[in-house]
């Protein structure tokens, strides 16, 4: 049966490569997808090879990509290996983007990701040519139902000047009804409170609005999404989950924390899977979740029935997770919302629900700034993500790492981190397998104690301690003791010799 129950769209029905046709050299285009979920497959590729044969024949031609955050292979792979790509925001994980961009040939547009619709409709992003949506279905009334990721999907549905949509059949159409698309924001000074006060509220509506007259074309997929599979969680990983599960009972004990936690929010990646994983047999029950993505963790979490509730942007699950979840919708529709990225990570209601943050980061410092994109300061691994939106407007915000990276050559405690993303005021809590270091309430000096003594690895605990000790010694002041051309140092003595040790 067709999923396009709109007559004047089932009309627009078009191959991929005659809607890529409508993209031309120089355009911004808004592709949706958030993480390897609900971005669109064939256009994108048709696109790919519409630029490979324009750059055969000398032609120019290189657009401004806007997405959610990081997409799939297809997308954002298929258009950097063919230089398509000339600027790009808000978030990439792609590795083939992410040499183009180091090597300073791609801009990148590093966002907060709460911050990116607002920043379009303000107009300071320039305006979008075209908006290519993946989509699960077309209603009869032209609404359509969104896919396995909201995104900004929205804000490019209501932006851009026209629109293509593709319909995806590999989509479960039960997702219908699964999201919650609120059009109640504003810009200043019309802008209102976000009506939210619990993750499981619904304030929106089931479907996005799209105007059928913008929409130039429609194509029909059958493809699934793709996120790549986690890795088991390591001895280290599951050092971390102990030390952070031990600090939630302790926080419980001292009533601090009510029994069923506050709302979770957990980055991406192997550790953040690991805490999750940690927390299934954790003596913690009806726990939720108001978070960017909704992992393999927290499936498992909802499986089990130790989360009541799941609020996310996105599906960001592995192939045979996504294949679960897609074979036993059913079981999940109804503990499960997925809102406009905008509200999943908007400030306000992050500090109105008090939510737990807990982020991958890079390296932090002894003071707690951390450090999630550069490494060396300079080379950017993804971006900063939702990490900024979460840590800043947490009840707590917490840091996860290993205390070394690089087969143990690198250590994740530094002097001072190489680049900043989060200040030690928006850092409460640092944790390595090493243990947890809380820095609540405690000023610079004794930040740094903790965090060497605590989550610095034993073979750097010497080097750090050294220097700290110098550091008092000989700092221009004893706020913040700091000897600024040593702490930089550190990182260069792994740039030239390979290793910090
Ligand atoms: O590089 O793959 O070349 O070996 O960084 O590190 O250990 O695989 O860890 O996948 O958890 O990622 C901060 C990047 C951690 C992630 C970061 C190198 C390491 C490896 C990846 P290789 P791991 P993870 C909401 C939250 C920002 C966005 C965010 C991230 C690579 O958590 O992108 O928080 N965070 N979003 O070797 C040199 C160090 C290093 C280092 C790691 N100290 N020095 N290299 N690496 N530490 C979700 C969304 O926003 C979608």
């Amino acid at each position: 049966m067709s999923r396009i129950a709109h007559p004047g769209l089932a009309a627009k029905v078009t191959t991929a490569e005659h809607a890529a046709s409508f993209i031309a050299d120089g355009m911004t285009v808004g592709m949706s997808g958030f993480t390897g979920s609900g971005y669109p497959k064939a256009v994108p590729t048709a696109l790919a090879a519409q630029i490979e044969a324009e750059h055969a024949a000398g032609k120019p031609m290189r657009l401004k990509v806007w997405t959610g955050a990081s997409t799939g292979p297809e997308l954002d792979g298929a258009l950097a290996r063919v230089d398509g790509i000339s600027a790009r925001l808000p978030y990439n994980s792609d590795p083939i983007a992410r040499e183009k961009i180091n090597a300073g040939t791609m801009d990148y547009v590093d966002l907060h990701l709460s911050q990116v619709a607002p920043l379009a409709w303000e107009g300071f992003l320039g305006a979008l040519d075209v908006a290519v949506v993946e989509v699960a279905g077309i209603r009869a009334d032209g609404s359509l139902i969104p896919s396995t990721s909201v995104g900004n999907n929205k804000t490019w549905l209501d932006v851009a000047k026209r629109v293509i949509l593709e319909v995806n059949s590999w989509q479960n159409p039960a997702l219908e009804g699964m999201h919650d698309i609120y059009y109640g924001t504003a810009l200043p000074p019309n802008r209102v409170p976000i009506p939210l006060a619990a993750p499981d509220q619904r304030i929106g509506q089931p479907t996005l609005r799209c105007d059928p007259h913008k929409v130039i074309a429609v194509v029909e997929t059958n493809a699934p999404d793709r996120n790549l599979p986690f890795a088991a969680p390591d001895a280290s990983a599951v050092a971390i989950a102990q030390h952070l599960i031990e600090f939630f009972r302790h926080e419980v004990g001292k009533g601090r924390l009510p029994p069923s936690l506050l709302p979770l929010q957990s980055g991406v990646g192997n550790i953040a899977n690991a805490v999750l994983a940690g927390l299934l047999t954790a003596p913690f029950e009806n726990l939720t979740a108001y978070t960017e993505v909704l992992q393999d963790g927290m499936l498992d979490l909802l499986a089990a029935g130790k989360l009541r509730m799941a609020s996310c942007t996105a599906f960001s699950l592995s192939p045979a997770a996504a294949e679960r979840l897609n074979q036993d919708l059913d079981r999940f529709r109804d503990r499960i919302l997925l809102r406009s990225q905008e509200i999943s990570n908007h400030p306000e209601v992050v500090r109105r629900l008090g939510c737990l943050a807990m982020n991958g980061m890079i390296e932090a410092d002894l003071y707690g700034n951390v450090n999630s994109t550069h490494v060396m300061g300079s080379r950017i691994q993804n971006g900063i993500g939702g990490s900024g939106d979460f840590a800043r407007n947490a009840y707590i915000s917490i840091f996860l790492s290993p205390s070394t990276a690089k087969g143990g050559t690198i250590s994740a405690i530094v002097p001072h981190v190489s680049h900043v993303d989060h200040i030690a005021q928006d850092v409460q809590i640092v944790v390595t397998e090493q243990g947890l270091a809380d820095l609540r309430g405690l000023a610079p000096r004794k930040r740094a104690e903790q965090v060497i003594e605590r989550c610095a690895h034993p073979s750097f605990r010497p080097m750090l301690r050294d220097y700290y000790e110098r550091a008092r010694a000989g700092s221009y002041g004893q706020q913040t003791p700091m000897l600024p051309g040593e702490a930089l140092a550190w990182h260069q003595r792994f740039l030239d010799t390979g290793s910090m040790l």
